[in-house]
């Protein structure tokens, strides 16, 4: 019997299943290439990428002036440690601190490690100026959050897969229910409060969308009780939902902002913690730090990540193409019972497939999705989370939605 020739897709993706860790379901497709909206699997087919990495690759993929920013700098000086001054580090911090509007930066790596140093600032602050008790501070956290996969984080975590199995947690989390102003007002009354951390959209819960008063009435809420308002816009920030970070939006001004993934471009870890001088200086120097944190290559690579959002006016487009394709799948709602909700800000959207959440529909579509050239994936059951780069144009937006269109009507 001759043994059927694999694939090199099969190939390598039964590597994967052999040597390394099973703590992913990936689609089954095998990427090697990648250059704006599109990439490329190993079979040389060609697809629209519409998960963007979880809005890392805003700018889209293996962007040119960033890789040039990317390469140059590597050969100069890739890394120094903190131990160090370093002759990029002063000015990233300065573009970005201005670009924003805050007093100060402190620059880490991945989004959770900007997370994690949101919350020992929080709890640094609650004791230093609110004066609350040692040991005593409480975050708040909404319900359905997604703040990254670290045990403090995933201790106020209410996604089961996030977070069973991994106790004991980490005290002083609280969770209230997202959206809703007067499970955060009642909960502020405790006055050992710190903070309050909340994603102006909710990602990995399917694209969730809070009224549009819930985030100035919470920022209203937490001033009122001298408690921080940490805006986590780690996949809602640098330009994906229409607006330079999804705050804006709202004309909320957080007090701590928390930035990652398409602050580099998809390139490197690069994320951010922006405070004023009042919450960033209750860390004093020895208290906290990272290896890679501030490294000279990030500092390059954010700095141009964050021009070519500006240069290419990234934010307009994303406004003005989600704002399109939300009504092309409004149109093809009329044509099916498949599509329950179409929901999003710029262009992070997900559609609701009408099926009951534990069902294998959504993951059934997409796999359709892959083979018509299209790259999703499902979030919580029956999402699908559609956030292209935002480098899209609308030709492709258009042919994208008759991708869309052709596979679920096709159901
Ligand atoms: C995975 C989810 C998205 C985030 C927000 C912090 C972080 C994330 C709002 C932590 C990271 C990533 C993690 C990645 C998949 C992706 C994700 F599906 F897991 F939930 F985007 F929704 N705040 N989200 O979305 O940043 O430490 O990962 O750099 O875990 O598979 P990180």
């Amino acid at each position: 019997m001759i043994a059927e020739s694999k694939t090199a897709s099969e190939v390598l993706i039964e590597k994967e299943d052999q040597y390394g860790a099973h703590n992913y379901h990936p689609m089954p497709v095998v990427l090697d290439r990648g250059e704006g909206v599109f990439v490329w699997d190993v079979e040389g087919t060609r697809y629209y990428d519409f998960l963007s990495s979880y809005s890392a690759v805003n700018q889209g993929h293996c962007h040119p002036d960033i890789i040039q920013a990317l390469t140059e700098q590597a050969k100069k000086l890739t890394l120094t440690s903190r131990a160090f001054y370093n002759s990029q580090l002063g000015g990233y911090e300065e573009y970005i601190t201005k670009l924003f509007g805050f007093d100060k930066v402190l620059p880490m790596n991945s989004g959770v490690e900007a997370v994690e140093t949101a919350m020992k600032l929080s709890r640094k602050w609650a004791y230093k100026v609110k004066g609350i008790e040692e040991n005593q501070a409480v975050i708040i956290f909404a319900t359905g959050n997604f703040h990254g996969r670290t045990l403090s984080v995933v201790s106020a975590s209410t996604d089961p897969d996030s977070k069973a199995g991994f106790g004991p947690y980490m005290p002083g989390m609280k969770v209230v229910e997202y959206n809703n102003i007067e499970a955060l007002r009642a909960a502020v009354r405790d006055k050992n409060v710190a903070a309050f951390i909340v994603e102006p959209i909710q990602g990995e819960a399917g694209v969730v969308v809070p009224d549009d008063n819930y985030l100035k009435d919470a920022l209203a809420v937490c001033k009122e009780n001298q408690v921080l308002f940490i805006a986590d816009e780690i996949q809602t920030g640098i330009a994906r939902t229409g607006k330079m970070i999804c705050c804006d939006h709202y004309d909320v001004k957080p007090d701590v902002l928390l930035l990652g993934k398409a602050l580099s471009g998809g390139v490197i870890p690069v994320s951010a913690v922006l405070a004023n001088d009042e919450v960033m200086l209750t860390i004093q120097p020895g208290e906290h730090g990272s290896t890679f944190g501030g490294n000279p290559l990030a500092c390059v690579v954010a700095q141009e990540a964050l021009e070519v959002v500006k240069r290419e006016k990234l934010s307009e487009n994303a406004e003005a193409l989600g704002a399109f394709f939300r009504a092309e799948i409004e149109k093809l709602m009329e044509e099916t019972e498949w599509i329950t909700l179409v929901r999003g800000k710029g262009l992070l959207n997900a559609i609701v497939i009408n099926c009951p959440e534990d069902s294998s529909l959504a993951w059934d579509i997409c796999v359709k999705f892959k083979e018509h050239g299209l790259l999703a994936k499902p979030t919580h059951g029956n999402k699908i989370r559609l956030a292209p780069p935002l480098v899209i144009t609308k030709e492709q937006i258009l042919e994208c939605v008759a991708i869309i269109r052709k596979t679920i009507l096709s159901l």
